[in-house]
């Protein structure tokens, strides 16, 4: 007898699902329908990776590395989004990203895989490499998501060394910020830069990263979206995975990423997912046009696309082609 798995299998196939009612259950032939996969007459782009903003190029290009070598999508991820953490001159991820108005670099990360696992770290300082903690709460731990003190000490435990997160740079930034002490919680274009990325792997798994220093000059302890399964990163191996940029708040709100893939499974496109989800949030919020937000997303077909509020968001391609940068479309 087919067991669900080897029917959903099937329906990847190209197998119609009208008409099945009578051979299944009602209940059997409503999960399928429900848990349908993305088809495609054409033939599947593999491996690919995507992230956002210019520094993705580089992030790509390590992940490629990789993906060419017959690598896992996990393994791509993890290894890609390393390469801003630990440059300063990104000052939105990781070491030499900006800090909280209290002057700490406070970041959040997370990463899924192909098999729902996922992991998670937020307000974690000190730890030039959250995307590999996460990686290992993943693997390592009963556990999906650690914070704050309990993070640190789960990183220390796992080898990883304290360090100081704080440039020259950010600190200067905090410095000058300190003057008016002005807390205005807008992320646009000039504050934003997170790094989410999503690749598809030669055995075409699907699996993505995230990882930031969050809003510069944040209040102390605030967590955006970027380490929250389903707000900034989403990966649903029968269909797609997205990730986001911009206001973390509107994407918790809207449990952003989550919204991007069941659109995709729903039949659209990513770029029309991703449009879904970005109304979704202007029309719950008046006044959207002051703030960023940008999704990205890929299918199991290796199809990607994007979309944002502001125009201004651009994301990085790598394929057998080689890399390219794309501008996303806009609201506005
Ligand atoms: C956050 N979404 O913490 C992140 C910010 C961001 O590029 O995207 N920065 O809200």
């Amino acid at each position: 007898m087919t067991s669900k798995r080897e029917f959903l299998k099937m329906s990847v196939l190209g197998t119609s699902l009208i008409g099945l009612t009578g051979f299944f259950s009602k209940a059997q032939a409503k999960t399928a329908v429900v848990n349908k996969s993305v088809t495609t007459t054409k033939p599947v782009i593999k491996p690919i990776v995507v992230s956002t903003w210019n520094h993705g190029i580089a992030a790509n290009q390590v992940a490629w590395q990789v993906l060419s070598d017959n690598g896992k999508a996990i393994d791509a991820v993890e290894q890609g989004v390393r390469v801003p953490e630990a440059d300063p001159s990104v000052m939105t991820v990781g070491y030499g990203g900006y800090p909280d108005r209290e002057g700490k670099v406070t970041l959040d990360a997370c990463i899924m895989d192909e098999n729902q696992n996922c992991g998670s770290v937020a307000f974690l300082q000190h730890i030039k490499h959250p995307i590999s903690v996460a990686r290992l709460v993943m693997d390592k731990t009963p556990h999906v998501m650690l914070v704050g003190e309990g993070a640190l000490a789960f990183a220390k435990s796992q080898g990883f060394k304290e360090q100081n997160l704080l440039t020259d740079k950010a600190k200067s930034a905090w410095q000058a910020w300190l003057k008016e002490s002005k807390y205005n919680p807008i992320i646009n274009v000039e504050n934003h830069d997170t790094i989410g990325m999503l690749a598809l792997d030669n055995n075409g798994d699907l699996s993505g990263a995230c990882t930031t220093s969050g809003a510069a000059f944040k209040m102390s302890g605030r967590v955006g979206d970027s380490p929250i399964i389903g707000a900034g990163l989403y990966v649903d191996n029968e269909i797609g995975a997205a990730t986001a940029t911009g206001m973390g708040e509107l994407m918790i709100k809207t449990v952003g990423c989550h919204l991007v893939v069941e659109m995709m499974r729903q039949g659209m496109n990513p770029e029309q997912a991703c449009k879904a989800a970005v109304d979704r949030i202007a029309k719950k919020l008046g006044d959207y046009k002051k703030f960023q937000v940008g999704f990205l997303a890929l299918n199991k077909a290796g199809e990607y696309g994007s979309y944002c509020i502001q125009s201004g968001f651009n994301y990085a391609v790598t394929d057998k082609s080689g890399s390219k940068m794309h501008d996303a479309k806009s609201i506005l």
